[in-house]
Formats: structure tokens, sequence, C-alpha cells
């Protein structure tokens, strides 16, 4: 469906008028409040009824109004997590993860700091050391998803991958901040990444995607022989790796089941090719799935081998364990995605235009007896070109992003297991053009027993002429799909930078636990804290401080509180070539009330929160007097709240 703009409708008009009949209504908690009445919402726009009552239907999501999902979006090589409003698309809020953030200090402040630096490998530390950095500071966040307890969305955790620097990363909900980051030992380029849905998600699992040595010091390249594929199962609340297992073949993406027994992954490398045309000259690929129990029995009984500190079993298909079974799919499977109805996986066949449906219900028989590993294949619809990802709405419909037909199709579950058995049904639904070629598409909470069949985000790869050319870089479009009628109806277009693969839609009534005020004794600053105690300092009081290191007289730390419109602290010295620690708490407790600190000349900036303590570290090279200010408008003398740092020439 096309939006051919109107001389005299605004875009506005627009989208309140082309949603057709899906006019959607609910109250949440009393806050929520998104009416569909399609002439009082164009009013209520300066529309005339009667051009509503020709466009049939309205959605809206007034001013003022608040929506009814959080959308959790990747943002791709930006590094970070976005939160948007769904249905309104509005981007709310954007949470640096594995990037560098200019606006919170994020990667540069010692808190954040120490959270990426917890879990860094000797061979990260070396080359960072040798490059002069102190975290990397660019990410490849493919894959958010929600903490799970029993198949449902508990509001607890977000995960999320960085395929760049084999990391993967937990965002509090609470206060929507990384507080953990793991860089996963003997894997390379973690890309899929789900958490186990029950009975809760104590475990995040992680594909390696790019096949190395298993010991990968450098002594051989050539010996493709030695080259592995890692899967990883990391605790979620440790935050470290539990488990791993050697795989055959790479790993591409992941999901697990809703009994708590499976992971499962796609493989588009069972070749163990090292260019495309390798990749991709076997005509069958494979679906690995992993028998949890199995595998937390060997590593129970001590049955593993450890290699970098992590626990490894193998589960390579000539080493025949318990740990992995291997079905045979089309070559170069991509989307991996366990429907609500707790039976069927729908695997996305990329270069075949199938998807590949899998009984769950049947995978213990390919452990039990030695059953066709495709026995457990139940449909195979040919639904068009370029299957990439599924989703699902709660009723036996599954959602695809077909990449080169740039269309997303509406297929049922039922209708293709009757084609397969060679009823005469087509199980095709509705076909929806989208703009264009679409990756990951995802339904409001449908990767949860709560799929409700309300609304569909695809992610575009691709925008070309649907937006002003803002130059050769052009944005990807994330567009809004109505999927509450039979038909597909595009609502909306959303411009996004590089480049979001994946988001969730999470029903609003599951965030309930946000804070909007931090709790002074909060863990992300523990260490900060005890600092400050060694020093005498009392952080929750009106007080300025600053303390020569007894140990180091090179190092100084300048403790100041703030409170609108004023630092505790209007100036203060230190010699040239000392090494500043300013730590900042903010002592106003109103919501919406942050402040910043920003050192001017000298690379640093942060956020900090109400209720909130931060601290960042720099050197003071150059003799003079430099101005620090807050950097978040925070009240009308906001101009006015800063001050100066004196830096004395060395004598
Ligand atoms: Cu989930 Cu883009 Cu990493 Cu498919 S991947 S599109
Ligand atoms: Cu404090 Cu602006
Ligand atoms: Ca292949």
């Amino acid at each position: 469906m096309t939006q051919e703009p109107k001389p005299g409708i605004s875009r506005r008009m627009l989208l309140g008028a082309s949603a057709g009949t899906a006019a959607i209504a609910g109250t949440l908690g009393g806050r929520i409040a998104l009416t569909g009445g399609g002439a009082a919402g164009l009013a209520a726009l300066g529309a005339s009824p009667a051009s509503a009552a020709a466009e049939a239907g309205s959605f809206e999501v007034a001013p003022g109004q608040l929506d009814e999902y959080y959308g959790f979006w990747s943002s791709g090589q930006t590094g970070e997590m976005r939160i948007l409003g769904v249905p309104s698309m509005r981007e709310l809020m954007r949470v640096p993860v594995f990037n560098r953030c200019s606006a919170t200090g994020w990667g540069r402040t010692n808190e954040s700091i120490r959270i990426h630096q917890r879990t860094m490998s000797e061979h990260t530390k070396k080359f960072l050391a040798a490059n002069g950095q102190k975290v990397h500071d660019n990410g490849d966040l493919h894959h958010v998803h929600m903490s799970f307890t029993e198949g449902k969305y508990d509001g607890q955790f977000l995960f999320m991958n960085d395929k760049a620097n084999t990391r993967v990363a937990r965002v509090r909900c609470d206060v929507m901040k990384c507080d953990a980051i793991l860089e996963v030992p003997n894997a390379h380029a973690i890309h899929g990444l789900r958490p186990q849905k029950w009975p809760r998600s104590n475990y995040v699992f992680c594909n390696g995607e790019d096949e190395t040595p298993l010991v990968n010091d450098g002594s051989t390249m050539t010996d493709v022989s030695t080259y592995v594929n890692i899967f990883t199962a990391v605790d979620a609340d440790k935050w470290d790796v539990a488990w791993q297992v050697i795989v055959s073949g790479n790993l591409d993406n992941t999901d697990a089941d809703y009994e708590g027994k499976w992971a499962f992954s796609t493989s588009y490398n069972s070749e163990m090719g090292m260019n495309t045309a390798e990749m991709t000259s076997a005509d069958m690929d494979h679906v690995v799935v992993f028998n949890i129990a199995e595998i937390e029995k060997a590593i129970a009984a001590g049955q593993y081998q450890e290699l970098n500190g992590a626990k490894v079993v193998d589960g390579r298909k000539e080493a025949k364990s318990q740990f992995t079974r291997y079905i045979p799919v089309a070559n170069n499977p991509h989307g991996c995605n366990m429907a609500p109805d707790k039976v069927h996986l729908c695997i996305g066949g990329k270069l075949s235009p199938t998807v590949t449906v899998i009984d769950v219900t049947k995978l213990d028989t390919l452990f039990n007896s030695d059953a066709d590993p495709r026995s457990v294949i139940v449909a195979e619809p040919e639904l068009g070109l370029g299957p990439l990802h599924n989703a699902f709405d709660g009723q036996g419909n599954v959602y695809t992003s077909l990449f080169l037909d740039s269309q997303v199709v509406k297929w049922n579950i039922e209708k293709a297991k009757a084609l397969y058995k060679g009823e005469k049904v087509d199980p095709i639904l509705d076909k929806c053009d989208v703009q264009y070629q679409p990756g990951h598409l995802k339904t409001s909470m449908g990767e949860t027993l709560e799929a409700d069949g309300k609304w569909l985000v695809c992610l575009c790869k691709f925008s070309k002429d649907r937006f002003l050319n803002v130059g050769p870089l052009k944005p990807e479009n994330d567009q809004l799909i109505d999927i509450s009628g039979d038909k597909m109806k595009v609502i909306h277009d959303g411009p996004n930078f590089a480049e979001p693969h994946d988001a969730i839609a999470v029903h609003a009534s599951k965030m309930g636990n946000i804070k909007s005020v931090w709790d002074r004794k909060d863990r992300m600053w523990a260490e900060t804290r005890k600092q400050a105690e060694a020093d005498g300092v009392n952080l929750d009081d009106w007080q300025d401080m600053v303390i020569r290191d007894k140990d180091d007289a090179t190092k100084v730390r300048v403790y100041i509180s703030s409170q609108a419109p004023s630092f505790a602290l209007e100036q203060f010295e230190v010699n040239e070539g000392d090494e500043v620690t300013v730590i900042i708490t903010n002592l106003d407790d109103i919501d919406d009330l942050t402040h910043g600190f920003t050192m001017g000349g000298h690379g640093v900036a942060m956020e900090i929160g109400p209720q909130a303590t931060s601290s960042v570290t720099f050197v003071a090279a150059n003799p003079g007097v430099y101005w620090y200010y807050c950097q978040w408008f925070c009240h009308a003398l906001h101009m006015e709240m800063r001050g100066r740092m004196f830096v004395k020439p060395k004598a």
C-alpha cells in the first residue's frame, strides 16, 4: 500500500487516514488512551470529517498521548540500543552500549569503563594498550531481546550482541543503562542471540559466526581443518560463560523453545568454506539442535575441556554426542523463529524460496533413535524470494520477510502442513509490498506466549526514494504495518540510522519498574562510593573536596555535588600533568532534572541523572584556566552553572 501525498493534505493527516479499520483503543493504568475514532481523530487535527469518512478509519497517537508499546531497537554498527514508541514510531531514547556516547559520556566515564573492562580478555587488553585506548568504542549490535519468565517478557533485562568485537551486553530495564558486558572467549563474532524462554532466562544463547582455529594463537591460517565455531550459553545472572559447544559448520541466528529443552541455530556455512563460492557450494546446510539437559549433565559430571576459562563440550557431527543433532535444510538458511504455539520452529530459506517448519515435539525421537533428521519437518511452503525472518500473531499465522521480493508474506502454519501432506491448499493469506528489501520483522509481543497480532514492524534495509535525499548514505526504513485485519497495511515510514537489524515491541504494562530518579546506593557507582569513603567524603551531602592521593601525588580527586543551578565547587586548582578524577553527585531528586559536566578542551563530558554519581578521569596536561559547565539544560540559570579549573604550571 502506498501513500501518495495530495496537495493540501499533511503527512500527519495521511497517517491518520490510512490505517484502514485498525482503530486501536486501550487504556493502561489510566495512562494510555490510543483512540481510533476516525472522524474525531481527524477533526482534532483540523481535517474535515468528510475526508476522514472517504479514507475510512484512523489511528493517532496525539501530542501528549503515550504509546501502547515500548519498541526496543538494535542499531547495528552504531552500537547502541534505541527505544521507540509503537505505534507512533517516535524515538524516545538511545541507550549507549558498545559505542562511545558524546552526551552521556558512556565509554569515557569511569563507571562505564569499569563495565567495559571487567571481562576484557588478555588479548584485548594487549591490543588496546598497544593502540592507546581504554575500551573498544565500536560495536555491531544486531539483536535485542528481553528476559523471559515462563515464556513471557518479565521487564527485568534486555540482552544484546556485538558482532564486531564478540561481546554480549545486558541492560537493566529499571534505569535503562547497560550494567554488564562480556567478551565471549573462544568464539568469534557473536551474531544470533536469544534468551532462554522457560522456565526463565537462565541462559542467553549466543552464536559464534566466524570460524577460526580452536586455539587461535597464530600457528596456522591455511589448515582449515583446525577451524571451528562455538555456541555459547551465557549465565544471565552472573553474566559469564556457563558452557560452550563446538559445532560443525558456522552459526547464524538462534532461538529457544517454550519448554526449556532446546536451543536452535541456523548455519549457512556447513561447508566450512572460506569464500562465498565455497560457502554456497552445498545443496543443503543445516539447523543445529542443542540438547540443554544433556549438555548440563556433562558439565556437572566434569566431562568437558576447559579453554580460556570456559567449559567446552564437543558437539560436532563426528563426535556423535547427545549434545547436538543436525537437521538438513536448504542451502544458506537465515532466520530462526519459535512460534508461540510452542510447537513450530520456522527457518528462513534465504537462498531457497521456502520456510522450513520443524515440529519441536518430535525432537526427542532424533536423540533417541536413528530417525531421519528431516522427519521432524512438517512443512516447507514456497513463499517468495529471499525469505529471511519470521514473526507471529498468536493465531497460527506467520509473517515472513521476503528480501528479494521486497514484500512481507502472511501465511498459515496449519495450511502449510496440509500442503506438505499433499493436500491442495494455498497457505499464503496475503502479501504486502514494503520499501525496500526487508530483513527482520517483528510483531507486537510476537516472540512470546502473549503474541497479540496488532502490529508488525518491518525493518527495511533500503529506503531508496522514500525520503528526501541526504547524500550517498541513505537512512534505512522501519515500516509499521497494521496486521489487525485480514490484509496487512503499511501505516508509517520510519527513517532510521545505521542500521537496525532487529526490534521487539513490548507492551507498556510489562515495564512497570522503570525509575525516574536513581537510588543513591545504586550498584553502578559502588566502587566510586568506596573511594569516596576512603577519602572521607560523604557523597550524600552538599559539599566539595579536592583530595590529593596519599600514595601517588600526581593523582587528584575532585568531589563536587550539584544542585540546580550550581556546582558546589566554583573553582579548583591542580598541577600541570596531574591525573584528575572529577566525581559529581547530583543531589536534585526531581524527575527529569539531569545535570551534566563538560570540561572544556579535555574531551570530557558526562551525564549525571537525578541522585546519580558519575566520575571521569583525565590528564590536566596544559597550564591555564579552563571552564567546566553543565551541558544538560536544567534551570533558567543553566548557562551560569559553570566553574573554573586552574592548571598551575610546573615549577
Ligand atoms: Cu538478525 Cu540482520 Cu544480524 Cu537477519 S541478521 S537481516
Ligand atoms: Cu545543571 Cu544545566
Ligand atoms: Ca552454505
